[in-house]
């Protein structure tokens, strides 16, 4: 009997072991699988399942189909996915450091938006790990600017215009510009400008040219005003389990991603604003007079944001502006 029991153990632990060791992580994006931020999460998960020889293979489900953007980071810290990726500024009510990315006019260019989010990386990582969250890498949006149907000179001609927000910082700035906030998912847009639900936003030409918006728009302002980011995250009882030589592929992979995702959104930059004119729409700098306007308005949303993330947001510009 006793040598019976040894044999069936030794039995089930040589079937069970591998099967055991074999993870498969669902991972949703927010965004359309043609986006540059998904293609590259989809190489991530393709060098994590290839480094760890199977034993954690990631599937990534785009353009909202497993959980909408919303959704996706509480399910990530539940538990109900191990990973995720999410637009952290959204977020900012849960604490307004995750939206130092949303700073109008502070970092304008990829390389200042690239320093900015090292300086600001212990300390969100720190937020994140309080909620149960390993950030394993971000990448960048391009620089936002503004989407309209019809020519905009001023923030005179933006009153009473339907502005289409994706967090509370555009929520901000439609306020400030005299126009009416409506939160939307970027799968959605397409959908709302088409029923005149919203009539213009602030966003990157990539999110103009994959939601297709020459077919309800016509002009895109470049502003250069931020570059918010795309955050990958896992969950952080998930990563404990994880073995030491898996989560040094995975580290390894979100580095390669970090890189890599940068170069594809400086080439996605031009390639997006030359299909937004191909669409049929007037793309060009926003004139002098509303740049003028737009900054002293994004003086006042820095201040605002400073005074909401106290010494931590001042920290974070602080050590920016040293490193400048
Ligand atoms: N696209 C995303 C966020 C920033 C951007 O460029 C969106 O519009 O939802």
């Amino acid at each position: 009997m006793k040598l019976k029991t040894t044999v069936c153990a030794a039995a089930l632990a040589a079937v069970a072991l591998p099967a055991a060791a074999q993870e498969s992580w669902d991972m949703p994006l927010a965004y359309s699988a043609s986006n540059y931020h998904s293609e590259n999460a989809a190489e991530f998960a393709a060098c994590v399942t290839e480094g760890t020889g199977g034993d954690i293979s990631i599937t990534t489900h785009p353009g909202g189909s497993l959980f909408g953007g919303a959704d996706i980071k509480r399910a990530i810290q539940t538990g109900q996915v191990p990973i995720g990726e999410r637009l952290l500024s959204a977020h900012a009510n849960e604490d307004p450091v995750f939206a130092y990315d949303n700073v109008p006019f502070l970092a304008t260019s990829f390389d200042d938006a690239e320093k900015l989010a090292e300086i600001a990386r212990p300390t969100i990582e720190e937020v994140l790990a309080e909620q149960n969250l390993t950030l394993l890498y971000s990448v960048p949006w391009p620089p936002q600017g503004l989407y309209f149907n019809k020519e905009v000179n001023a923030v005179a001609d933006m009153e009473g215009v339907k502005f289409r927000s994706y967090n509370s910082t555009t929520a901000k700035l439609a306020e400030l510009t005299g126009m009416l906030p409506v939160t939307i998912e970027a799968a959605e847009i397409s959908q709302a400008f088409a029923t005149g639900v919203a009539e213009s936003m602030i966003s990157s030409g990539a999110t103009g040219y994959d939601r297709k918006v020459w077919e309800s728009l016509s002009h895109f302002y470049e502003v250069n005003a931020w570059l918010p980011r795309n955050s990958v995250m896992v969950n952080s009882d998930v990563w404990a389990e994880v073995s030491d030589e898996n989560k040094a592929v995975i580290t390894g992979c979100a580095d390669a991603a970090a890189a890599a995702g940068l170069e594809k959104a400086i080439a996605y930059t031009q390639f997006t604003m030359d299909g937004l004119a191909e669409g049929g729409m007037t793309v060009g700098p926003a004139g002098d007079a509303l740049v003028e306007e737009l900054k002293v308005i994004g003086e006042t949303m820095a201040a605002d944001w400073l005074e909401t993330a106290g010494d931590t947001g001042a920290a974070i510009i602080d050590a920016y502006r040293a490193a400048n």
